[in-house]
């Protein structure tokens, strides 16, 4: 039997999880605060697996407490085909991030069951714990355990703002599990995100079919000066951290501008010590983003970076401490299953075109592991990690129409006997 046209998802039931899942740890905005491993995010947990569990799906939780929610197949030695993406959200983050690809991954279930189809081989939705890494860095770190890129217990020392430690957060939630991460092997995973980026809206284009993920490094920059008074102290007495801090932006953007128009960089974290209205910061603590498709891009602009840096704290006499604490290589994702998802897009009749991911998603760790690919869906104004994220009704549903039938091509449906 083949996947037909008419097969689509129940877009009513998708909009409903979507916006029931969006009640857990709101925003002050409209949008979400279900930052990872807090109650909230333990919460968002138990609601998705009470719906798995409703839907007839056995739970897996491996050791980073990623969450794993298997339908059978026909052939139970044949290997699943992975679909999720995850439930956290930045502390200002919009109801979508992540969540579209959990709960279209749960939609395609449920629309299985509905329509009592078999598939050859199981399929498993994924929640990947901690992809956004604004409360833990790095982003993605979970998949990054099960590709193979970070160790367990490096992911368990890392520390939140408080000084809390993931591994010591996860286990007070109480979404630890058993499972070693990483010895799930897949036939193939896909993940369904909205695209956090205006090309898709602009060109009036239903569908990215997304071919690459655009290369991240994360720098964390310590300046440290001296303070001191902010109205006593004569202006070429100053050893000023926050005036270096503000001359390394400028050159992160000067940077940035000169590999125009891929390569984008800013800095979204900063911590001003001691943060005092009228002391001169001593400290300043801040993390740069660059990005590009092209790795030896992504390398310019760190070698640059690091000379220009260097340069305006010696000139300063400020101290300067770099530690890249995050970072991927641009990935190519799978052949096969980009074009599982093109020709989805095409017998379902919706406008698509062949896109390069802005953001990181966990499908670029598992594209090590795994033959992989995404879906994306416009957003409007292509406005993300803003709690006024939105997307309509009708691009969930044709994102998820795309991700229902790629996944279900590629896990194989059986006659029902
Ligand atoms: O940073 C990213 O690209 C992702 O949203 N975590
Ligand atoms: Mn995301
Ligand atoms: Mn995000």
């Amino acid at each position: 039997m083949t996947i037909s046209s008419n097969m689509k998802i129940n877009s009513e039931r998708l909009w409903d999880s979507l916006m029931e899942m969006a009640t857990i740890g709101p925003g002050i905005a409209g949008g979400n605060n279900r930052q990872t491993l807090t109650d909230d995010d333990a919460t968002g947990r138990k609601l998705f697996q009470s719906w798995c569990e409703a839907a007839g799906l056995s739970m897996g939780l491996d050791q980073m407490g990623n969450m794993f929610a298997r339908r059978e197949g026909t052939d139970p030695d044949a290997l699943p085909v992975y679909v999720g993406s995850h439930l956290d959200t930045q502390p200002t983050g919009g109801k979508y991030d992540g969540v579209l690809g959990v709960l279209g991954g749960l939609e395609i279930i449920r629309q299985l069951n509905d329509m009592k189809v078999q598939t050859r081989h199981p399929i498993v939705i994924v929640n990947w714990t901690n992809e956004e890494g604004t409360r833990f860095a790095p982003a993605m770190v979970s998949s990054g355990v099960f590709a193979g890129v970070h160790t367990l217990d490096w992911a368990y020392e890392r520390e939140d703002a408080d000084g809390l430690k993931l591994g010591d957060e996860l286990k007070r939630i109480g979404w630890c599990g058993d499972e070693p991460v990483g010895e799930r092997k897949m036939k193939a995973f896909f993940e369904l995100h909205i695209e956090q980026g205006p090309i898709l809206e602009k060109e009036n284009t239903d569908i990215g079919v997304v071919t690459h993920g655009q290369g991240l490094k994360w720098l964390q920059l310590t300046v440290t000066g001296k303070e001191s008074h902010t109205g006593s102290t004569p202006m070429p007495m100053r050893v000023n951290a926050g005036l270096g801090m503000a001359k390394i932006t400028q050159l992160v953007d000067e940077i940035a501008w000169s590999h125009a128009p891929n390569a984008v960089g800013a800095i979204g974290h900063c911590d001003v010590y001691p943060n005092s209205r009228n002391i001169i910061p001593g400290k300043c603590v801040f993390t740069i983003d660059f990005r590009h498709p092209q790795k030896e891009i992504i390398a310019d602009m760190e070698a640059r970076l690091r000379e220009g840096a260097k340069k305006i704290c010696d000139d300063m006499s400020l101290g300067l401490e770099i530690e890249q604490v995050g970072g991927f290589d641009p990935v190519e994702f799978d052949l096969d299953c980009v074009t599982a998802v093109r020709s989805a897009a095409e017998r379902l009749g919706y406008s698509h075109r062949d896109l390069v991911s802005g953001a990181g998603h966990d499908a670029c760790w598992i594209n090590r592991v795994a033959p992989t690919a995404m879906v994306m869906c416009p957003c409007v104004d292509g406005l993300s990690h803003n709690e006024a994220e939105e997307i309509s009704p009708e691009w969930a549903a044709a994102g998820t129409n795309v991700l229902f039938h790629a996944v279900v091509e590629t896990a194989g449906i059986v006659e029902a006997s």
